[in-house]
C-alpha cells in the first residue's frame, strides 16, 4: 500500500510541472477595432502556442474570421470584449479583412497575422 501511494504521488508530481509549463507558455493578445482599422494592424503569433485573443471595439461593430490561425467562425467585435483561444498550426502570413460591413472604409479594414516558429 505504501508503495502504491508513493507511485501515485510520484506520478502526480511528474505531471504538475508540465501543466504549469503549458499554462505559462500561452500568451494573451488584445486586438482593438474601430472605424476602419484594427490595432495592432500586424499581430505575431507562435506556431503551436495557445493564444488567448481578446477582441474589443472602441467604435462600430466589426468582425473577423481567420481560418488559417484556427478562428473558423466569425467573431463579432463590439464594445463588449470577446476572448477566443487559438493555436495556430502552420506558419505563414495571413491577411484578413473585417467580416461585418461597417461603413465606407470597410473594404480597407484589414489585419495581418504572422505565425512564426
Ligand atoms: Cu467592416
Amino acid at each position: 500500500m505504501k508503495t502504491l501511494v508513493t507511485v501515485c504521488l510520484a506520478t502526480i508530481a511528474a505531471f504538475v510541472p508540465v501543466q504549469q509549463a503549458a499554462a505559462a507558455s500561452s500568451q494573451n493578445v488584445t486586438i482593438r477595432a474601430k472605424n476602419f482599422a484594427f490595432s495592432p494592424a500586424v499581430v505575431t503569433l507562435k506556431q503551436g502556442q495557445t493564444t488567448h485573443i481578446t477582441f474589443v471595439s472602441t467604435q462600430g461593430v466589426h468582425g473577423l474570421t481567420v481560418p488559417e490561425i484556427g478562428l473558423n467562425q466569425t467573431v463579432t467585435i463590439t464594445t463588449r470584449p470577446t476572448t477566443v483561444t487559438v493555436r495556430p498550426a502552420r506558419r505563414g502570413t495571413f491577411v484578413s479583412h473585417c467580416a461585418i460591413f461597417c461603413g465606407v472604409g470597410h473594404a480597407h479594414m484589414q489585419i495581418t497575422f504572422k505565425v512564426v516558429k
